[in-house]
């Protein structure tokens, strides 16, 4: 189960998981999208779209618990679906901003999980990979409420990783820098020209090499798990020090 699988890395993941044979349930609002998916992933390869909001707590549980039987048993959720909302100081941030970027990102994680968990512990195996953020690890100057939610599920991560050790199941967090999606467009509200300066004068991450990097947790050995992974473009040193060549 991808969520998020509409748009960007996790879309992006959700195909190179297809590749590598498994079936795939892609989750996110727009179901077109996800109708769109089952045309490229190649022929053997089954996709359940999924369409819910992650913040709608009710259609979360109801659609996990009653997916088909030949669909019950996830062994790897892949919880991607997330947003900067705004990037504005924390003395004039919006309310809503703030309420969409919780909710999301750190809340709708966790009803995701909380559904799919309990099939993972029952079977004592699976997996659970967390796109965080390095601005889960770092905090800069305008990300406050941004680099709070990914900070959460940093924690809420390691968390995981404690709890369900005992059940064998793979917890990941995977951390990225700057990756050109429609990341900055939603942060920016549509603003495209300003989304795109965010990319400009050096060689942005892909959702690609994160789908990759996926790829390589989900063929480890039974006993390898990659824990933490931050993953930066070759030009970026920390969350603001990029080199550009404007
Ligand atoms: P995109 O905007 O391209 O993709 C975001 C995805 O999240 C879409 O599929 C969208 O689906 C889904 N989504 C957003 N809000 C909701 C919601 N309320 N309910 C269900 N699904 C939702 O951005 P990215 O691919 O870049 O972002 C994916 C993840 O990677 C996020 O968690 C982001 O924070 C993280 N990240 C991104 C980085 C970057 O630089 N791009 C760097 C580090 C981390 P839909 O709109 O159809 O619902
Ligand atoms: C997205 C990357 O630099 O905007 O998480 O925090 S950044």
């Amino acid at each position: 189960m991808v969520t998020g699988a509409t748009s960007g890395i996790g879309k992006a993941c959700a195909l190179i998981l297809a590749k590598n044979g498994y079936h795939i349930i892609a989750t996110g609002r727009r179901s077109d999208r996800l109708d769109g998916l089952k045309s490229e992933v190649p022929d053997g390869i089954e996709v359940l779209p999924l369409v819910f909001d992650v913040r709608d707590k009710e259609a979360v549980f109801k659609l996990i618990e009653n997916l088909p039987d030949s669909w019950k048993n996830i062994d790897l959720l892949i919880n991607n679906a997330g947003n900067a909302h705004g990037m504005d100081p924390i003395q004039t941030g919006s309310l809503d901003d703030w309420d969409a970027m919780m909710d999301i990102n750190v809340k709708g994680l966790l009803y995701v999980s909380k559904a799919v968990i309990p099939g993972m512990t029952a079977r004592k195996s699976g997996m659970i990979i967390n796109i965080g953020s390095i601005a889960g690890k770092e905090v800069y100057p305008n990300g406050n409420v941004y680099c709070g939610s990914k900070h959460a599920v940093d924690a809420i991560t390691k968390g995981m990783r404690i709890d369900l050790n005992p059940y064998g199941i793979k917890v990941i967090g995977i951390h990225p820098g700057l990756v050109e999606t429609e990341f900055s467009v939603v942060r920016f509200k549509g603003d495209e020209e300003r989304a795109e300066k965010v990319y400009q004068g050096f060689e942005p991450l892909l959702a690609q090499d994160i789908a990759e990097i996926v790829e390589f947790c989900v063929n480890r050995p039974s006993h390898v798990v990659l824990a933490d992974i931050l993953v930066l473009p070759t030009a970026q040193a920390t969350a603001t020090t990029v080199h550009k060549n404007l």
